[in-house]
């Protein structure tokens, strides 16, 4: 590359091609199921980050997400969080690029074999940031359906041809370089030429990669073999004389939209559900593996249940509830036996997650329950499948999915969140919002106009005692509850308010059973869980 080698026209070599790299990276990861190097750079970098910068960066984008009303925060996200990786992906391969296209022009232009030096340069480049990357997946990448033999071949060939496309770019680059005046206008014009092409080959390839990747990457989960009972004809309260307000949020969550968080931005581990087995080891007088048909042996329970991500903001889309089944984990221990010096098990799960549970906990309440089951359909593959664990009143980030391992252990450990820097108990607080403040329900009740406003309250195993609504800031009058659906799921309230028109301000609060107030002082989701009062601003 000689002096009329723009830094620009470089920049932009390493751009087309790093984009070309990543799209046929992505393609291959949807044809074939070869793993995808971008999302397990990510994930490394994400698991290596300190946990305030990285609980900084899920707070900035799901503040960013609810602020520009972007969708439900768990899909917006992983969405988010996944272009944030093909974005660094793409700026690592550009910026290698570019540094070898200005090595490789200091030090290669003159020489007279411009193009053998170019190919075999770029091949070193090919393996100098191809070979990390692939070492990256080999070790951490768990979403890969395609054998490690075809991965690696594939990943291998890309990278070599992504770094011989960029020797290619550099010795014609370079021998397109004016050597006397007189050239000057021919050259520039072949140039050119060349960039056009270089610039529709990978503008091509980048658009049909990307396009094929997304296309077939997900594939649909099989439909539900046999759902027992997903109506709400079935649920324990039809009769309840209570009916929600116009507009406030289901009862009980539709399978679909049930909230989904995890660590992984590649999609859920996967598990070889014919050959798994719940491995269980260290304090026990019998370490054994458990099949699922082991498990699913035992009495089933099934509990309605609500829960929460600890990230979930105050009025939050992150809660979510339905039907849970499984085998109480007292069952286990009757099976296991605990040494006498075991305290706690440490939960381990396929994509390194893990959580740790006290025995005392498991002994004292039932209800804790290896799950297999939700809305009477097998666990999905995003929620945990084919085993997840269900501790009450804690939040979500002290429940591993993807359980493939108990270990019993003499003393307490840090889970994975709480190493991050999360509360070590992470037990739910109290919530109370307002989904509705339905005006077009309006009503007439003798010679009064009447407003429906409802919407949850919340407190885990605690229960509710009582919700109470205020308008304006004026007395705090209770709201009606409609019996829930369990001791733990999320309670429905309902304010049939009397109508003046005008701006008013809606404010709830809920009072747990045993009398506990909800905190009031406004506190974000780190460490423990968001709190504070929800209200809502509406002129009727
Ligand atoms: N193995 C594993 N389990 C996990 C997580 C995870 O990242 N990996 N995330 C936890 C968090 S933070 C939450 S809120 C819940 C969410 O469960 P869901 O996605 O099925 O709603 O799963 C928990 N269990
Ligand atoms: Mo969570």
């Amino acid at each position: 590359m000689g002096t009329k080698t723009s830094t620009g026209t470089i920049i932009w070599a390493g751009i087309l091609l790093a984009a070309a790299l990543t799209a046929l990276l992505f393609a291959g990861a949807g044809a074939v199921g070869t793993p995808f190097p971008a999302f397990d750079l990510f994930d490394l970098t994400a698991r290596a980050l300190p946990g305030g910068l990285l609980t900084f960066g899920i707070d900035l984008m799901v503040d960013t997400i609810r602020a520009l009303n972007l969708g439900p925060t768990d899909d917006t996200a992983k969405l988010a969080e996944q272009l944030m990786a093909v974005g660094l992906f793409v700026l690592l391969a550009a910026v290698s690029s570019v540094i070898y296209f200005s090595i490789a022009r200091r030090t290669l232009a003159r020489s007279a074999a411009r193009r053998r030096g170019g190919l075999l340069s770029g091949l070193v480049l090919g393996g100098l940031f191809g070979l990390p990357m692939m070492a990256i997946s080999a070790s951490l990448n768990l979403t890969a359906t395609a054998a490690p033999v075809v991965s690696l071949a594939w990943l291998a060939a890309v990278f070599a041809g992504w770094g011989l496309a960029a020797g290619y770019t550099f010795y014609r680059l370079s021998a397109m370089s004016p050597t006397a005046e007189t050239e000057a206008s021919a050259t520039a014009l072949n140039r050119r030429q060349f960039l056009i092409q270089l610039g529709s080959a990978a503008a091509t390839i980048t658009v049909v990669g990307a396009g094929l990747g997304a296309l077939l990457r997900n594939t649909p989960s099989a439909p539900p073999e046999e759902p027992i009972q997903t109506n709400a004809a079935a649920l324990p309260n039809v009769d309840n004389a209570v009916s929600p307000a116009p507009g406030t949020r289901p009862e009980y969550t539709p399978l679909d939209q049930h909230y989904r968080i995890d660590i992984n931005t590649g999609g859920p581990p996967r598990i070889d559900l014919e050959n798994y087995t719940l491995k269980i080891t260290g304090l026990v007088e019998e370490p054994l593996e458990l099949t699922l048909d082991e498990i699913q042996g035992y009495e089933p329970m099934s509990q309605y249940i609500t829960m929460s991500c600890i990230s979930n903001r105050l009025a939050g889309d992150l809660i979510s509830t339905t039907l849970w089944t499984g085998t109480s984990m007292q069952r286990i221990l009757e099976r296991v036996k605990p040494l006498p010096e075991a305290a706690h098990i440490k939960i381990k799960a396929a994509d390194g997650f893990d959580e740790v549970v006290a025995l005392d906990v498991i002994r004292q309440d039932e209800r804790v329950m290896l799950t297999y089951a939700w809305d009477n359909e097998p666990l999905r593959e995003r929620h945990g499948a084919p085993l997840r664990i269900h501790i009450p009143d804690l939040y979500g980030m002290k429940q591993p999915k993807w359980i493939t391992e108990m270990e019993f252990i003499s003393a307490w450990e840090e889970g994975y969140w709480v190493r991050r820097g999360w509360d070590k108990e992470a037990r739910v607080r109290a919530t109370s919002v307002i989904d509705t403040v339905a005006a077009e329900a309006a009503y007439k009740d003798s010679d009064r106009m009447l407003i429906p406003i409802g919407g949850i309250a919340w407190a885990g195993a605690r229960g509710i005692a009582r919700v109470e609504v205020q308008v304006d800031g004026g007395d705090w009058v209770e709201a009606q509850l409609r019996s829930p659906l369990s001791d733990k799921t999320w309670v429905i309230w309902r304010y049939d308010w009397p109508f003046e028109a005008g701006e008013h301000r809606f404010a709830v609060r809920c009072i747990e059973s045993d009398g506990t107030p909800q905190i009031e002082m406004v506190a974000g989701v780190r460490p423990s869980g968001a709190t504070g009062i929800h209200s809502v601003s509406k002129t009727v």
